[in-house]
């Protein structure tokens, strides 16, 4: 049987792996294990919902608009309301910030000590064409007194205070990959089982890689350095791989050695993704698998958030590419000044 260094044999169950790690930290409370675990039923709701979403016309506009003034969809309205139901049952938390709320979602549970960032269902152009989705999330720990109102302070923490993060990823077959520090560690879902099964121990990124992905759509507005780098991609031949499902094409570049950059405009300067619960969280897992994640300046996790739905540009994945992109980005820049 295959073993990772830590001893976790591949195919030990999500719910056996999480115990094993809680027993590794002596004053462990538990109260993330259980988090975790809330996150898994979570997830395993959501599969279902999205397998069968052809037949129950769950898929589809719902109707109204998220606070990005996006059209959202029904799964997207779903899965947040199944994040948030097993957060509430779970007691652990007690405030999330989703992509679908404008506001903090306040779970009235003072006695929480951890707060959630989260966009439940992200991908939303691709959920009525039957390609991958996802669910990103971020997990920190509160930092006004328990038993008090949740306050702004508590949500707008800096990456660099994540103390878990993740995300499940909807694909030919349901992943949920986390990481709370120690290792990334990416399980497989086997529906019949209702059962996650740990399938990639120790997961760590390619220093290198041969993939670019980026919604070439917009070079017309792209910066020099930005533009410079995609033809440096092109010139050696690169694959270029954008599924539009920001999940999807981290998790591959993930496995295989890429870069995922949605850069900043003249027009938009800090891109589209959202820093509290798309980027921060993708850079956690990819700093932990020896990857790099940043805004084209600096550490995606060193931005200071100020605002529940602010944007970042990212440049995230294999760590030589990151920084080559930052360097043609920097220089032209410069020379443009
Ligand atoms: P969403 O949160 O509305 O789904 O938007 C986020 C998605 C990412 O998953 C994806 O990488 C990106 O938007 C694609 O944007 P674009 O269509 O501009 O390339
Ligand atoms: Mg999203």
């Amino acid at each position: 049987m295959t073993k990772n260094n830590l001893g976790h044999p591949v195919g030990t169950t999500l719910d056996r792996f999480i115990k094993r790690k809680q027993d590794e930290f002596p004053f462990a409370t538990g109260e993330l294990s259980q988090l975790l675990r809330d996150i898994a039923l979570a997830a395993k709701l959501v599969h279902r919902e999205i397998s069968r979403a052809g037949l129950l016309d769950v898929s589809g506009a719902f109707g109204s608009q998220n606070v990005q003034g996006e059209e959202q969809q029904k799964l997207d309205v779903i899965a947040n309301i199944r994040f948030i139901r097993a957060f509430r049952n779970g007691g652990e938390v007690c405030a999330i910030v989703s992509e679908e709320d404008e506001k903090i979602i306040d779970l009235e549970n003072s006695q929480g000590r951890y707060v959630i960032a989260m966009d439940p269902l992200d991908g939303s152009s691709n959920i009525d064409v039957n390609v991958s989705i996802g669910t990103i999330f971020s997990i920190y720990r509160r930092k006004s007194p328990v038993g008090g109102p949740v306050l702004e302070e508590d949500v707008l923490q800096k990456g660099t205070e994540q103390i878990g993060a993740g995300y499940i990823l909807y694909g030919s077959s349901t992943m949920l990959v986390y990481s709370t520090g120690h290792g990334v560690h990416g399980f497989t879902y086997e529906p019949s089982l209702g059962e996650f099964f740990l399938s990639h121990a120790e997961m760590t990124i390619p220093e290198d890689g041969k993939i670019y992905s980026i919604n070439e759509g917009g070079w017309h507005d792209f910066y020099p350095g930005t533009r410079e780098y995609i033809e440096t991609c092109k010139e050696r031949r690169y694959s270029a791989r954008y599924i539009g499902s920001l999940v999807a094409d981290f998790h591959r570049n993930l496995l295989k050695g890429g870069i995922y950059i949605y850069p900043g405009t003249e027009n938009r300067p800090n891109g589209k993704l959202r820093l509290l619960y798309e980027c921060n969280a993708l850079a956690f897992i990819v700093e932990q698998a020896g990857g790099m994640a940043t805004n084209g300046e600096y550490r995606i996790v060193e931005i200071d958030p100020t605002e529940l739905h602010q944007r970042a540009p990212l440049y995230i994945g294999s760590k030589r590419m990151v920084e080559e992109a930052m360097s043609m980005h920097k220089v032209l820049e410069a020379v443009n000044e």
